[in-house]
């Protein structure tokens, strides 16, 4: 990861051959810090919008040293392998949803439990105070190092192809793609449906070829991924909030000089507020915009949604799986869940 640029060409300078092309020379002049960061939304998305912005601000305030390159859109392959390559430090950053993340931690999901969230007046105090904060603290002991501040993803909602999907009976069946995370899967097999796991990158493929019928995400993924051209009906349901931590390599991470830390934990988390505050722009009018692009937006009910979950056993499944201390937090900010 680090790369000193003069001791490089020092070190090479006595070989009369070319550096192989497998040594990237760092593209601003005087970088000492080059390191990747990679995610799984398109480029137009305020995440990767956002993101590039903070890897700016760092370069200029550190006058070129660290240099981020940017991989967006599952450029370095799906979440499931993006994950496999910040663990063995061959990638330095990383934004993951917590319930994707719950492979490797497992009480990581725990914001996704369906239902949970009356609004983001409640998601913001929750993460950014003392639950954000035990499960950073869960990351921590996995080799990980999340930032304090988590991006937005969105309030998740329900696209079809074959059906409007109005109540939780709709769902009964339903050929469903979720991300790959036990929390998804056991949340659709509560609502009856037949869920099938599969990482962001392949998901408008296995809705244009009908492998699935439907799959859920937050208004900013549907139109930056552009899954209104393979999807017919839009169910406003608001069945969980998601996010994504902004995660490093806790070693490529501790070997940074604490100055360097400073700088890019500062812009990263600077940014993520502003990504906020976009996502929340985006809310006001997409749905709008979706329409003109083609989708139905069906009147959901999430009430009998939420019945479904209980009287599956699905909120005391997983308060069980989370332990009393993890599901008190969540209820702290959250209100009573069940
Ligand atoms: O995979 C998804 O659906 C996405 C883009 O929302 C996540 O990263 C969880």
């Amino acid at each position: 990861m680090r790369f000193d640029r003069r001791s490089f060409i020092k070190s090479t300078a006595a070989f009369a051959v070319a550096a192989p092309a497998v040594f990237r020379i760092t593209k601003v002049q005087g970088a000492e810090f080059s390191m990747k960061y990679a995610n799984n939304t398109a480029a137009t998305h305020p995440l990767s919008i956002r993101t590039k912005e903070a890897i700016e601000a760092i370069a200029k305030e550190t006058g070129g040293k660290v240099d981020i390159q940017q991989f967006t859109n599952s450029q370095l392959g799906t979440d499931t392998d993006m994950l496999s390559q910040l663990r063995s430090g061959a990638l330095e950053f990383f934004t993951l949803s917590p319930l994707i993340l719950s492979t490797l931690v497992p009480k990581a999901s725990i914001n996704g439990i369906g239902f949970a969230w009356s609004g983001y007046d409640k998601v913001w105090p929750a993460m950014d105070g003392e639950l954000g904060a035990y499960v950073r603290g869960e990351i921590a002991k996995s080799g990980l190092f999340a930032f304090d501040k988590i991006y937005d993803n969105g309030f998740r909602q329900i696209t079809s192809s074959t059906r409007p999907i109005k109540t939780a009976e709709d769902l009964n069946g339903f050929k469903i793609r979720v991300p790959p995370s036990p929390l998804w899967t056991s949340m659709f097999k509560a609502f009856d449906s037949a869920p099938a796991s599969i990482n962001f990158s392949e998901v408008y493929s296995a809705l244009q070829t009908k492998v699935v019928e439907g799959q859920e995400n937050p208004l900013a993924i549907i139109q930056s991924g552009k899954l209104y051209e393979v999807q017919k009906y839009l169910s406003m349901t608001n069945h969980m909030w998601d996010g994504f931590w902004f995660l490093a390599n806790a070693k490529n991470w501790n070997s940074l000089p604490k100055e360097v830390q400073t700088v890019i934990q500062k812009h990263f988390n600077d940014h993520a507020i502003k990504e906020r505050q976009d996502i929340a722009n985006l809310n006001a009018t997409l749905q709008k915009e979706l329409v003109e692009k083609g989708l139905q937006i069906v009147d959901a009910n999430p009430a009998s949604f939420r019945a479904k979950l209980a009287s599956a056993g699905f909120y005391k499944e997983w308060k069980e799986k989370y332990g009393a201390e993890p599901w008190a937090l969540l209820e702290k900010y959250a209100g009573s869940i069940s």
